[in-house]
This record gives C-alpha cells, sequence and structure tokens, in this order.
C-alpha cells in the first residue's frame, strides 16, 4: 500500500488544476491516511521548478508521484493566438518583410514549443532519479491525446492513463492490477493500452475544499480567476473535428446538482470566487441532460450565488426556459461554435444541429435579457465549404448580429485543427492529405501548415482577408497606444486587442473579396 502521492501539475499556461484536485479528493475520501500533495509547477518561474520539485520530493517522499499534463498546443488553429498570425504572413504574405519577420517568429513559437515538451518530459525523468523507488503515472488532456508519442519518451515503467484517472489511481495506490483501466504503456518495447471497464460513477463526489487547502499550499493564487466545476462526463455527439468524446466517453455520466452546487459554493464562499466554467465537454449533452442543467441553475439563483459562468454549450439546444435560468443565473460571455453558416458544411461535419436551432437559441437569449459577448466561432474552408459556403457564413454572422445587436457579438475565426484519435483525421488519412504514421507533434513547418486546415482552393482568399483585416485594426489600435504597428505586432497581448476587432472585418473583407470575384467572372474576359 501506497501511504504518499505527489500530484504535479506540469507547466501550461495559468490554469486551475481541477483534474489533479479531483483525484485528491477522491483518494483522500477513500484512504484519509494518505499523505497527499499537489505542485503546480504553472506557477514557479521556469528557473525554479527543478528545486521545487526537488524540494516536495524530499518532503514529501512520496510512493506514487502522478503528473497531470493539460496543454500541448502549437500554432492554435484560431485568431487568438498570435501564432496563427505569423503562419498566416509566412505563409501567405505576399510582403516579403512580413514572410521574414514571421519566419523568425515562427521559428521562435517552434522554439518554445519544443521547450515546453522538452521541459514536461524531464520532470518525470527528475523523480526516476531522485526518487527511483517511486511509482509514476501521467494523464490529462494532453497526455490523452498524444500518448502515443509520449509514453515512450517518459521513464519505463511510468503508467499513462487516458481520460477519467480516479480509479486507476486508487487502484495503483492499494496495489491492485490495473485491468479494465485505460491505460498506456511500454511492455518490451511495445505500446500497449488497456480498455476502461464500467466508468466511475459521479454520485458520490462534492470536493472537500478545506482538504484541498491544506495539501496545494499555492491554492491562493487562483482565489481572483475562474474555477473549473465539472457536472458530468461524455459527450454523445460525433462532431467529427472533436477529441472530447474519445477522452470522456459517449456515454454521459451526470453529478447530482446538490453536489455540484455545493462545491460552487464552497469556493464562492472560501475563496471569494465569484467566475466559473462548467469544464463539460459540453453541458447541455441533449434533452436527457435538461433536468440536470435546470436543477444547478435553479439552485446556483436559490442560494444567492451571485456568479459569472460559463462553458461549452450547445446553443441550438437552449429553449426560453433554459435561456431564462442561464441569464438568471449568471451566464457570461458565451462562446459558440457556429462553424460555419452553411448547413451543408455544418452536415457534413457530423455535427447534428440545425442552423435555424442554433438561431433560435440566440434569440431566446436575446430575449431572456443576455448581456454577455456573444463569441460567434467560424471555422472557414472546413470540408464541403465553397464561396457560396463562404457567403453562407458571412450572411449568418450578419443573422446573429441583428437578433442580438452588433456590440454583442464577436466572430472570431477558427480553422479546424486536425487532431488525433477524430473521424476528420480519418477521412485525412484516406484521402492521402495526411499519411499513416505522421506525427502530430512535430515541428516541421510543412506539417504544421497541414495541421491548420486551411486547404486549396480557399485558403489564399480566406487568408487575404484576414491579414488585412488584423493590418486594418492593428493601425487603429496602435494610433489608440501612441505605438507602432510594428510593436504591437510583436507584442502578443496587444495583438489579442487585434483580434477582439477583427474578425467581423475579416468576414466583411472575405464578403467583399468574394462579390469582386463574381463580378469578374461573370463580366468575362477583358477584351
Ligand atoms: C473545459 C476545457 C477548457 C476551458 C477551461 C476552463 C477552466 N477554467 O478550467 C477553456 C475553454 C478555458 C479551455 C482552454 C484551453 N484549452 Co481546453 N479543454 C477543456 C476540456 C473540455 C475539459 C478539461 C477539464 O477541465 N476537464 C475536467 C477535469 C476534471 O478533467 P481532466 O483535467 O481531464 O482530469 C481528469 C483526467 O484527465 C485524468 N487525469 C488528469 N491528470 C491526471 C494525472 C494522472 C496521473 C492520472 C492517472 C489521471 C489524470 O483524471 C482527471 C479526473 O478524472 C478539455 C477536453 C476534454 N473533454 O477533456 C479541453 C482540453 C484540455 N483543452 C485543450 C487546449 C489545447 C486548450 C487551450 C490551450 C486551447 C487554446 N489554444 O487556446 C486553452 C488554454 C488552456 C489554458 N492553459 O489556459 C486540449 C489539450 C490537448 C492539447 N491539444 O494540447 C483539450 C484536451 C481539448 C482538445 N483540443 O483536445 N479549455
Ligand atoms: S464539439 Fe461539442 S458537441 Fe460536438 S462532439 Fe465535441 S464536445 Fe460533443
Amino acid at each position: 500500500m501506497i501511504n504518499s502521492i505527489l500530484y504535479v501539475w506540469l507547466p501550461a499556461r495559468k490554469i486551475y488544476p481541477i483534474g489533479p484536485t479531483y483525484l485528491a479528493d477522491f483518494i483522500h475520501a477513500r484512504h484519509p491516511e494518505i499523505r497527499q500533495r499537489l505542485l503546480d509547477l504553472s506557477l514557479i518561474p521556469a528557473g525554479e521548478r527543478r528545486a521545487a520539485l526537488d524540494a516536495a520530493l524530499d518532503e514529501l517522499k512520496p510512493g506514487l508521484v502522478c503528473f497531470s499534463w493539460r496543454d500541448i498546443q502549437i500554432f492554435a488553429p484560431h485568431e487568438g493566438d498570435p501564432s496563427l498570425k505569423y503562419a498566416f504572413n509566412f505563409y501567405y504574405s505576399p510582403n516579403p518583410v512580413k514572410k521574414l519577420t514571421a519566419s523568425i517568429k515562427g521559428l521562435g513559437y517552434l522554439w518554445r514549443y519544443y521547450r515546453n515538451i522538452q521541459d514536461c518530459l524531464s520532470f518525470p525523468w527528475q523523480v526516476r532519479r531522485r526518487r527511483p523507488e517511486a511509482k509514476l503515472m501521467i494523464g490529462g488532456g494532453a497526455f490523452g491525446v498524444f500518448a502515443d508519442q509520449l509514453i515512450g519518451r517518459l521513464p519505463p515503467g511510468t503508467v499513462g492513463v487516458l481520460g477519467e484517472g480516479e480509479e486507476a489511481v486508487l487502484k495503483t495506490v492499494e496495489g491492485k492490477p490495473l485491468q479494465d483501466e485505460r491505460i498506456v504503456c511500454v511492455d518490451r518495447g511495445e505500446i500497449r493500452h488497456g480498455a476502461k471497464g464500467a466508468y466511475l460513477p459521479l454520485d458520490s463526489f462534492e470536493l472537500d475544499l478545506p482538504y484541498l487547502e491544506s495539501i496545494f499550499p499555492q491554492h491562493a493564487a487562483y482565489h481572483g480567476e475562474f474555477i473549473g466545476i465539472q457536472t458530468k462526463r461524455g459527450c454523445p455527439y460525433d462532431c467529427s473535428f472533436c477529441e472530447y468524446p474519445y477522452l470522456e466517453g459517449k456515454k454521459v455520466r451526470y453529478r447530482p446538482p446538490a453536489a455540484v452546487v455545493g462545491e460552487l459554493g464552497q469556493f464562492y464562499r472560501r475563496w471569494g470566487a465569484r467566475r466559473f466554467w462548467f469544464t463539460d465537454a459540453q453541458f447541455f449533452t441533449g434533452k436527457e441532460s435538461f433536468p440536470q442543467c435546470i436543477d444547478i441553475m435553479e439552485r446556483i439563483i436559490a442560494e444567492g450565488l451571485k456568479i459569472e459562468w460559463s462553458g461549452y454549450i450547445r446553443t441550438s439546444l437552449i429553449t426560453p426556459q433554459l435561456a431564462d435560468l442561464m441569464v438568471r443565473s449568471g451566464l457570461g460571455d458565451l462562446e459558440v461554435s457556429i462553424t460555419s453558416g452553411s448547413q451543408a458544411v455544418i452536415n457534413s461535419l457530423h455535427m447534428g444541429f440545425s442552423l435555424e436551432k442554433l438561431y433560435d437559441g440566440c434569440r431566446y437569449l436575446k430575449e431572456a435579457g443576455f448581456k454577455g459577448k456573444l463569441i460567434l466561432n467560424y471555422s472557414l474552408n472546413s470540408p464541403g465549404d465553397s464561396e457560396a459556403g463562404l457567403m453562407e457564413s458571412v450572411a449568418s454572422y450578419k443573422k446573429i448580429a441583428a437578433i442580438m445587436g452588433e456590440g454583442q457579438v464577436f466572430p472570431m475565426l477558427f480553422f479546424l485543427g486536425v487532431q488525433p484519435h477524430t473521424d476528420f483525421e480519418r477521412r485525412l488519412l484516406e484521402e492521402g492529405y495526411l499519411y499513416q504514421g505522421y506525427n502530430p507533434l512535430s515541428l516541421n513547418p510543412l506539417a504544421i501548415s497541414r495541421m491548420l486546415y486551411n486547404p486549396k482552393p480557399l485558403s489564399g482568399l480566406i487568408a487575404k482577408a484576414c491579414i488585412a483585416a488584423w493590418d486594418k485594426a492593428a493601425w487603429r489600435e496602435a494610433a489608440d497606444r501612441g505605438t507602432s504597428v510594428a510593436q504591437l505586432y510583436a507584442d502578443e497581448s496587444m495583438f489579442a486587442g487585434v483580434v477582439e476587432q477583427s474578425g467581423k472585418a475579416a468576414l466583411i473583407n472575405l464578403e467583399g473579396l468574394l462579390k469582386e470575384r463574381i463580378r469578374s467572372e461573370t463580366a468575362g474576359p477583358a477584351r
């Protein structure tokens, strides 16, 4: 039997480490005698992380070290990430100076990405050297996505877990075999995968916050931040690009609303938390989820918790009753993955919703008095898209802006990111766009450009519309700030301001370019 566990949150952009908090709580409820500690490396300057990990190992002398790896992402496929700007300028800008700057900046990104993966991989090796007797486990979203690429680079004997990890950690602690667990490990040079038996029932768990505080000395760093709370696991839909059903499973498992709101209330009262994110793959997983969601929102209202919350929401499922409860319980800004204004594209991605229903959902939110931002995510140039489809996307933005009011709607351009274990990846392999055995963590710029799905013939047009929109917004913002455009573009936090203003302009530019193209085609060749 193991009597002490160290959880290590591998460095990522600062975000509340919900995964390991749930694991630690689960173990504590069953084995209160086990000493535990959570170390968040994101909160520690890079040069001091090694020493902090050594100190935690020496103090706790853990029998098990659980690494939680949340994100690995390079060249995120959306406008909010400056790396897309560099990728676009590098691949599409007609301006050689911009191309050169973008390639230098792009190299900087590659270097950071490479360093971050190397760093994260180095911590388990550090533990192996300092405490060879400790067992090593690893899990978390990033590990789940890239397990096959990562497991062979970890110390021999490390047990990886895909998806929920509570029972796998419990069995390890109790010295039980890991059958029925979704583990991944290297056995005699081969990668082996286990399969999960029954999922963990979620009916008996409510986080014990005072206990968490006692094992997580850095917790105060999250008091003013968004706190993640999970209300359910699993998503039954089939959106072809999405990884979430692979990670969480398709069967939906619910937590009792009293436990969800009880947990939320603890953060509210003890940490003064006011902003929450329901970390579910999908908050409304279908009509079957309505009773739970309604109960959660009604309890938030009844308990007088004045919060702002958000989460992934299928807007097409929103009814007038849900909209009313959402707004009254504190719905904050909402990101809506409309993806395309073309129903044919949505169908080809198996997204399983109708645009008309999505517009209805927006209408109900407006009628309920929703005042937050509605961020509309468009994945232009998805499979099946066309010039006509792009025009439909512009039209859909205008329609939603007319419903909600232009000042409330912020379109953002995303490109479909190719992710392992998705139908989209399978389709691209079949079509020869990707080759079997390709490396999703590749550092090759050509491979990276393939992972930001924006194929010809529409790619150039879309890139042109985006670059022009960013440039225009950048000039305006630079003038407001009294800085140079170059400085604005070089500073990533400043670039975020450009993005906020430019999604709409990119769509409108696109409309202009398409209309121009249609005009010149109908005018025929000049004589
Ligand atoms: C909700 C969510 C968000 C919310 C988070 C809100 C918040 N404040 O918490 C928002 C929208 C802000 C967000 C943002 C991003 N996200 Co996100 N997000 C998710 C999502 C849907 C759920 C994550 C979550 O918190 N789950 C609930 C907790 C309880 O589960 P968990 O952390 O996975 O932990 C469980 C298991 O993983 C496991 N486990 C965890 N650690 C360990 C350790 C051991 C040893 C073991 C055995 C098990 C184990 O057990 C835990 C309990 O069961 C996942 C996809 C998914 N369905 O999992 C993506 C996901 C984690 N996100 C991802 C990414 C990339 C991002 C972004 C970087 C995207 C971007 N480019 O901007 C950002 C930035 C995040 C940051 N660091 O700031 C990726 C990570 C993989 C990757 N490609 O790198 C995921 C997997 C989605 C994907 N694309 O596939 N995200
Ligand atoms: S995109 Fe949302 S609804 Fe679709 S499968 Fe993924 S989590 Fe489910």
